[in-house]
């Protein structure tokens, strides 16, 4: 109780200091911009609610979940409770391999909606040496499973920031807000994975639409050998699902959609829908379906819904025939 007020206090000192923008605080060499949301001073790359650096590389994520990719903090939706690939760096010294886990904080009509970042985690590689540090950073902070005397850990703008000074890599994780971000060097290539290559260009484009940005995450969710239990289990049907579905993934965004949005959340509240795993499974079972070339077929079941008992409409998909 005491030390949970202590942190209170610490807390609010911390929010106290930062600037704060649409009610939530910048770090501290960030600010407001026109439109109200925090933003790196000038000069330095980053988003400007997680961190800020010059000439680096940052991918971050925040909240139900918003990821912000390295390239122009391009901002892409991450819909669903499951495991996430965020980036595969590495240069002639280090390999760096980047995963996120989730969770769900909903209460309400939003339950199981709004996805969090539980945890970030990380293994290091040498190309001469092999693995050099293991690393991972959660609500009780750095925990560091091999390469600890590279490994230095610190707290920053309410972050709990761990450093691996020999690759020039900075993982940090806020629990208030399911925040999480990497901090890498420029100039080394990155293998495509959730936040994109780090060239300098916006050229990932994962689109402006639900749709496009859901088909963009799609590609990069990750085994589920670390997520939360309730759900690993349709997250692994929809990663498997999703890697062999190239062709026909756009359209299974575009049909599929509808589960995780707001008519699945009007299903839900409607009673159209048992709970949250039957949802969850049924978008699974949509994506299977038209990756198997069945669009029609999830059309159907989809319109189905719509004019079930529980009155909630859905606009056809665009890739419905
Ligand atoms: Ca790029």
């Amino acid at each position: 109780m005491i030390l949970s007020a202590l942190f209170s206090v610490l807390l609010l000192a911390l929010i106290a200091k930062a600037q704060l923008c649409n009610q939530l605080p910048c770090v501290a060499n960030a600010a407001c911009n026109a439109n109200n949301q925090c933003e790196c001073n000038p000069g330095l790359a980053g988003n400007g609610r997680t961190y800020c650096e010059a000439n680096k590389c940052i991918c971050s994520t925040i909240a139900d979940p918003h990821g912000f990719l390295f390239d122009s903090n391009q901002e892409v939706t991450a819909n669903l409770p499951c495991s996430l690939f965020f980036t595969n760096y590495f240069n002639t010294s280090c390999n760096v391999q980047v995963y996120l886990d989730t969770e769900t904080r909903g209460t309400g009509t939003n339950a199981n909606f709004r996805v969090f970042t539980r945890q970030m985690r990380a293994t290091i590689n040498n190309f001469a040496n092999g693995l050099i540090a293991s690393l991972t950073v959660d609500a009780s902070g750095v925990t560091v499973s091999s390469g600890s005397s590279i490994v230095t850990t610190s707290a920053s703008d309410g972050f709990s920031v761990a450093e691996v000074s020999n690759c020039n890599t900075r993982m940090g994780y806020n629990d208030t807000y399911g925040a999480a971000y990497l901090s890498l060097p420029t100039g080394g290539p990155t293998y495509q994975q959730f936040c994109g290559d780090c060239d300098g260009t916006a050229d990932e484009n994962p689109g402006s639409t639900p749709e496009s940005q859901l088909s963009y995450y799609l590609q990069f969710l990750a085994p589920t050998a670390q997520q939360d239990g309730t759900y690993s289990s349709t997250c692994g049907t929809i990663q498997s699902t999703i890697s062999s579905c190239s062709a026909n993934r756009d359209a299974a965004a575009n049909i599929c959609l509808p589960y995780i949005d707001s008519f699945g959340k009007c299903l839900l509240s409607n009673g159209g829908i048992a709970d949250y795993a039957t949802l969850l499974s049924s978008f699974a079972n949509c994506l299977s379906t038209v990756c198997s070339g069945n669009a029609a077929t999830a059309c159907t079941t989809l319109a189905a819904l719509d004019t079930g008992s529980a009155s909630c409409s859905v606009t056809t998909p665009t890739s419905c025939p």
